[in-house]
């Protein structure tokens, strides 16, 4: 159900779209520019086992080939329609879903598919050096599977621009090809998109963490009353998946090879770093503090604990709540209250709020939940080897750039401490440049098909069910 023959392969009867299938055509040579200079460097030319899109059933959508990846097909793809779809919250709640932009939301809903689609190019951008230091072919692949992915959302979001909000919309069109992550004049819009992704570990962190929020906005947005953008984001969900899994499994693979390295070693103590990192893996405190990094600039993305955007964005029923059509109550939030967490007379205290302006606090809520459920993997898997810790989320108030605790800093336990503790203490619970350096000095590039640099176990499973020493990636082409 997918027109492949059409330049941009698409559901959405794009053949019969002349306008639009017009303005995308002008779009495309600009995106191909930027990939070619912001995507993948180094393996344009290389073949990559990739899976692309050929429906959207959910059951069987992918088909796998050797691609490169200037050659992937980037489409547009919506989950099916559902018949007599309804809005599912706020204001206009129970009245038919829009098919066109709703004329009063019309600013609100183009400011967050923009936002949506800024963040897409952004991690291309962040991870574009990542394949000169693969620790295997295998995760150079998963790398590259998710950058094209990314590419294809900022499609799946520009398609939505230029189809329903007309001449703007093709500016910022324009725009989300303009920006650049970390650039000073012309950054990304959010935060952690302006970030370095300097090496696997952060980029594991950051498919495990940064992708989830991903997962969660996606969700509210796939409630929508806008009918284009709740079917765009519910098949970018499927895809998400995968994102998902590669940090998850990444960490897990990390935290095995440590765990193995200091068993072998006979080395039981986990802060014995010296020892540890002289095995050629990455000690688990270091892992720690990767993750509380990675965790706290995620938590910024939600936004303020307490956001008239958000209630704003839920009465008008452009987005909903995490699972909203599940939640059992007036999908209206005219009377309830949210427990949020806020900083009183320089206490850490939860305080009960409007639920309509708590919303993002709630969302975020939902994401820790979320983040947690992997992580008992991988203390599963320190605790079978028999070593004494365990890998958690650090307190909410730490080191937080927006919001409720942005002005104070805090340990990761959530103490809240002064500026001087802070300096002292932040390498502490932070990557230090002299973390950087030793993780960099490990990310030797792998590029035997079946061998792992020393940092990391292999995979249980090939991806496509390949066997162990599949070539995922013919690099001399
Ligand atoms: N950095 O009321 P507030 C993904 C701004 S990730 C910089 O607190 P609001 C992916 C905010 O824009 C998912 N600025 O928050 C993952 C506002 O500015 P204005 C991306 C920030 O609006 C991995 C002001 O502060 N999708 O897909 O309720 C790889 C006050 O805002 C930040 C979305 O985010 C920040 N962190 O919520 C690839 C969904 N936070 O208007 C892809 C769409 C806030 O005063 N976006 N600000 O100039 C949204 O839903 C909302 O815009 C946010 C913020 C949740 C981001
Ligand atoms: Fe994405
Ligand atoms: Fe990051
Ligand atoms: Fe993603």
């Amino acid at each position: 159900n997918v027109d492949y023959s059409t330049k941009i392969p698409n559901n959405v009867n794009l053949a019969e779209d002349r306008q639009v299938l017009k303005a995308l055509e002008g779009w495309h040579p600009g995106y191909m520019d930027w990939w070619k200079d912001m995507g993948p460097d180094g393996f344009q030319e290389s073949l990559v086992y990739l899976r692309t899109a050929y429906s959207v059933d959910p059951r069987g959508w992918a088909k796998f080939d050797y691609v490169r990846m200037p050659e992937y097909r980037w489409g547009i793809l919506l989950a099916p329609q559902e018949e007599n779809r309804v809005i599912p919250f706020g204001e206009d709640y129970g009245k038919p879903a829009w098919q066109e932009v709703p004329g009063e939301h019309r600013a609100m809903l183009r400011r967050l598919i923009v936002i949506q689609g800024d963040t897409e190019p952004a991690s291309v951008e962040q991870q574009r050096h990542l394949g000169k230091t693969a620790p295997s072919l295998y995760d150079m692949r998963n790398l590259f599977q998710v950058n094209v992915e990314e590419g294809r959302h900022l499609w799946a979001m520009v398609y939505l621009l230029q189809k329903y909000f007309g001449r703007d919309g093709r500016e910022e069109a324009d725009d989300l090809l303009r920006r650049r992550s970390g650039d000073a004049d012309s950054p990304r819009m959010l935060g952690a998109f302006n970030e370095a992704t300097p090496d696997w570990l952060s980029f594991f962190m950051f498919t495990y963490f940064t992708d989830r929020d991903g997962k969660m906005q996606l969700h509210s947005l796939a409630q929508s009353g806008f009918d284009p953008l709740s079917r765009t984001c519910r098949f970018m969900l499927t895809e998400e998946a995968h994102h998902m899994f590669v940090g998850e499994t990444g960490i897990t693979r990390v935290v095995q090879r440590t765990c193995d390295a200091m068993k072998d070693a006979g080395i039981t103590d986990p802060n014995d770093i010296a020892r540890i990192r002289a095995l050629g893996v990455i000690d688990l405190p270091t892992i720690q503090k990767k993750l509380n990094l990675h965790y706290s600039l995620s938590l910024d993305l939600f936004g303020s604990e307490v956001s008239t955007n958000a209630a704003n964005a839920f009465n008008a029923g452009i987005k909903g709540r995490y699972k909203e059509t599940t939640i059992d109550d007036d999908h209206q939030l005219k009377s309830s209250t949210y427990p949020v967490m806020k900083l009183v007379d320089g206490q850490i205290k939860m305080v009960d709020e409007p639920a309509l302006t708590a919303l993002n606090m709630r969302l975020r809520d939902d994401y820790t939940q979320d983040c947690v459920k992997g992580m008992l993997r991988w203390n599963k898997v320190i605790s079978t080897a028999g070593i004494d810790y365990k890998l958690t989320v650090p307190n909410t108030a730490f080191h937080r750039q927006i919001g409720e605790f942005k002005d104070v800093h805090a340990t990761p336990d959530g103490l809240l401490i002064d500026d001087a503790t802070w300096a002292s203490r932040k390498n502490d619970w932070l990557p230090s440049t002299a973390d950087g350096d030793f993780i960099a000095s490990l990310m030797k590039p792998v590029t035997e098909p079946g061998e792992f640099a020393s940092w990391i176990s292999a995979p249980k499973v090939g991806i496509d069910n390949k066997p162990g020493d599949f070539e995922y990636v013919r690099i001399e082409s």
